[in-house]
């Protein structure tokens, strides 16, 4: 018999989309996009709807725990039950809390699944009893997020829905076709209503080609351009003095401060054109009803922080805010908060926690004063998605490392771990889902058994908590208990509501922001220190950074390429892309392949102080002199089983936030 449920897409994606999945005979047939879903409208990417019924059923999808037998990495195990395999971790668990106390164990876990409940909930309240060391989760938008936070107080931007709205639309810094593409079917509808479309990126890469208008800039240059761009909109007067005057602080200051970035000096630094700064500033200036999507690849360098700050000064200063669906957007994380002390019970802490920063895990796991004993991953797969491979693979070689790692797969990290446990799919267990982006939740049931003897986040840290005798009843309470906790809190639970929830429907639900709390420009009340919006921030001053957006040269490097190594179109993150029938492949241009003698699937070498790749070349007019561009978060085997792209990154933090800098790593090339 066949059936039709209502579910959601659990990744790391913006777009959170709505899904129809047909079940026929307790086995999942179809998945397409939810024709009701007020922002999927029917519509999904490729990925999800080629790649997940493969995920659940295909030949490779863990059954059973395993332990390992071979040497770390080889992949060598043994299956064993699960009573076994909890035993091994109490046993070995209760030794390390013996020798080395609670804080030599490190949780790891990030974004396989962005449910609420499956993301963060029964994990945490696990560890925060146990009193591990705790994750600070920096690796996607750190950056980003810091900016934001001391120049608008908090992750706010416009809602996706109303950009239709915008006469002038900027992509800066991210590929939106692939990575939001519901985004960018809005720009699309923007365009037919008369919107221009710019992007601003380091390679012409799948939205460039289908912008008005293609800005190629030199990688970590994007405050410079930003800055430039002020510069001639100050001396023109092309700036909303009424919004200046009651949103924010610190124009004097700013004005000044831009005259330092004139036009031919931004040329050079940017490698944009002139012509093309003074044509920009013109268009932006002209045209107050602006939106500037600001992306995630423009902040994953060392200068991301400020980059993003200098690109959100932009819209502050024509006043941009005011005009709907005009402004800015990166993500949207205030819209819809979660009572998170409460589904985490941060409460149930005793000491003060030790942090480690997930951007330096392998320095984390070499550190010799302060040695971690135990690694405990799950929703991630840190030995392909991390930067600082190379250590990171050291880290996990140690012998006297206790890793485990939950996964659906047997992944690069699973293949490092004592012990490797089974876990299901988003299609097996419920959760609840809040975008990042657009502005609805949904909840979702399973609808397929778990396959194997697979076991959900929130069951394994349920089971763990029970052999580990915590007796506090909120380690029993079920995925449903959860959901409302995260929805309501302590208040009482809204029967309308949560009806609506548990019929699967999306939900426009605004938990506790308001919506002024959500759009703060609308009456003027900002989260920052002066309520306003911080062209200049005092806070960022004594916390010792610049006050103002800055531009500052990343400093040299022997080797002459930027390696970029953006997201692929048919991976998230690093599923999926494993099984496509593509290969890892290094985008190099003409000029550059010609001065190495190096021809289209010529075999190439790249490498630096961290480490080496090798694979295939592809030969192209789309990046530019001196930039490589290497798609993707392959897994290992799919470079002879010697690390990915990532080897070659270091785990440097970005200017603030602690954030990822991917994108800041520089390369040699050689043909071989
Ligand atoms: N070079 C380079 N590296 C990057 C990036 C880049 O652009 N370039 N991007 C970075 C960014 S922005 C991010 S956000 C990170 C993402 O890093 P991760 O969050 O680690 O990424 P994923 O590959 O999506 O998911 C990791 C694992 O979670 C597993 N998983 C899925 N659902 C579940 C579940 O319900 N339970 C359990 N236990 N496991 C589950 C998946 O099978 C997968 O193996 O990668 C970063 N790495
Ligand atoms: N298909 C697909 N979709 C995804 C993901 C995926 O792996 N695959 N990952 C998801 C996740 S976790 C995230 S965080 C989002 C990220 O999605 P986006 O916000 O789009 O960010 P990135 O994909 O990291 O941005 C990559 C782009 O940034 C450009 N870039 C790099 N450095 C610079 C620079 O210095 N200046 C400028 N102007 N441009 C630069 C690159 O050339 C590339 O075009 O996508 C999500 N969606
Ligand atoms: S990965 Fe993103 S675009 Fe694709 S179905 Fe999931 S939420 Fe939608
Ligand atoms: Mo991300």
């Amino acid at each position: 018999m066949e059936r039709i449920n209502k579910s959601v897409c659990p990744h790391n994606c913006p777009d959170t989309c709505g899904l129809m999945v047909t079940v026929e005979d307790q086995k999942l047939k179809r998945l397409t996009g939810d024709k009701q879903h007020p922002v999927t409208k029917g519509v999904i990417c490729e990925k999800i709807r080629n790649g997940y019924i493969e995920k659940i059923y295909g030949k490779d999808r863990l059954l059973r725990p395993l332990k390992r037998k071979g040497k770390k990495g080889s992949g060598d195990f043994q299956e064993i039950s699960w009573d076994e395999a909890i035993d091994e971790i109490v046993a070995t668990y209760q030794r390390i809390l013996e020798q080395h106390g609670s804080r030599s164990i490190l949780p790891y876990s990030y974004s396989g699944t962005i449910g609420v409940i499956q993301n963060g909930s029964m994990d945490r309240r696990f560890f925060n009893r146990l009193g591990s060391a705790v994750l600070d989760r920096t690796i996607c938008s750190a950056a980003g997020n810091a900016a934001f936070v001391y120049t608008m107080g908090a992750q706010v931007g416009v809602n996706p829905e109303e950009t239709v709205e915008a006469k002038l639309i900027i992509v800066w810094g991210g590929n939106i076709v692939l990575s939001n593409m519901h985004q960018w079917l809005y720009i699309r509808e923007a365009k037919k209503r008369g919107a221009f479309v710019i992007v601003v990126d380091v390679e012409e890469n799948e939205t460039a080609r289908q912008a008005d208008w293609f800005i190629q800039i030199k990688p970590g240059t994007d405050a410079a351009l930003a800055l430039g761009i002020m510069n001639i909109l100050v001396k023109n007067k092309w700036y909303d003095s009424s919004f200046l005057k009651k949103h924010t602080t610190g124009v004097e200051e700013l004005f000044d401060h831009v005259k330092d970035y004139e036009v031919e000096r931004v040329a050079a630094i940017t490698g944009v054109k002139p012509m093309d700064i003074i044509k920009l500033a013109n268009r932006y200036g002209a045209e107050s009803r602006s939106f500037i999507r600001i992306g995630n690849g423009q902040q994953h360098h060392r200068c991301g922080g400020m980059s993003t700050r200098a690109i959100l000064c932009l819209p502050a200063l024509v006043g941009a805010w005011q005009y709907r669906g005009c402004g800015a957007l990166f993500f949207n994380l205030k819209q819809g908060e979660l009572f998170s002390d409460i589904l985490q019970r941060t409460d149930l802490r005793k000491e003060k926690a030790r942090v480690v920063n997930m951007n330096q895990i392998g320095e984390a796991l070499l550190n010799k004063e302060q040695p971690i004993y135990s690694l405990f991953v799950y929703n991630s797969n840190p030995a392909a998605v991390a930067q600082g491979q190379t250590k990171l693979l050291e880290g996990l070689m140690r012998e006297d490392l206790f890793t485990v790692v939950h996964d659906q797969r047997l992944t690069d990290t699973a293949r490092f771990a004592d012990l490797v446990l089974p876990a299901t799919t988003a299609f097996e267990h419920g959760d609840l889902y809040r975008s990042y982006w657009h502005r609805y939740w949904q909840m979702s049931k399973p609808v397929i058994s778990p396959i194997g003897e697979s076991k959900s986040n929130t069951d394994l840290f349920r089971l763990l908590a029970k052999a580990f005798g915590f007796t506090d009843p909120c380690f029993q309470e079920e995925d449903e208990a959860l959901m409302q906790q995260a929805l309501f809190g302590e208040l009482p639970i809204n029967a309308v509501i949560w009806d609506t929830f548990k019929s699967g429907k999306p939900v426009k639900f605004e938990a506790k922001a308001s919506l002024s709390e959500m759009e703060p420009w609308v009456d003027g009340k900002y989260e920052t220190p002066s309520q306003k919006i911080e062209l200049y921030s005092e806070k960022m001053k004594q916390e010792g950074l610049f006050p103002l957006p800055l531009y500052e040269e990343e400093k040299g490097s022997k080797h002459r390429f930027s390696l970029i190594t953006p997201p692929h179109r048919l991976g998230l993150n690093s599923q999926f892309i494993d099984k496509t029938k593509e290969e890892p492949r290094l985008e190099i241009h003409v000029d550059d392949a010609a001065f190495f003698n190096i021809q289209d699937g010529n075999w190439i070498r790249i490498w630096n102080e961290n480490g080496e790749v090798k694979c295939r070349a592809t030969v192209s007019t789309r990046t530019q002199q001196g930039v490589l561009i290497g798609r993707g978060v392959w897994w290992h085997r799919n470079f002879q089983g010697k690390g990915n792209f990532n080897r070659l990154t270091s785990s440097q933090l970005s200017d603030m936030g602690g954030g990822a800098t991917f994108f800041s790593t520089t390369v040699s090339v050689e043909k071989i």
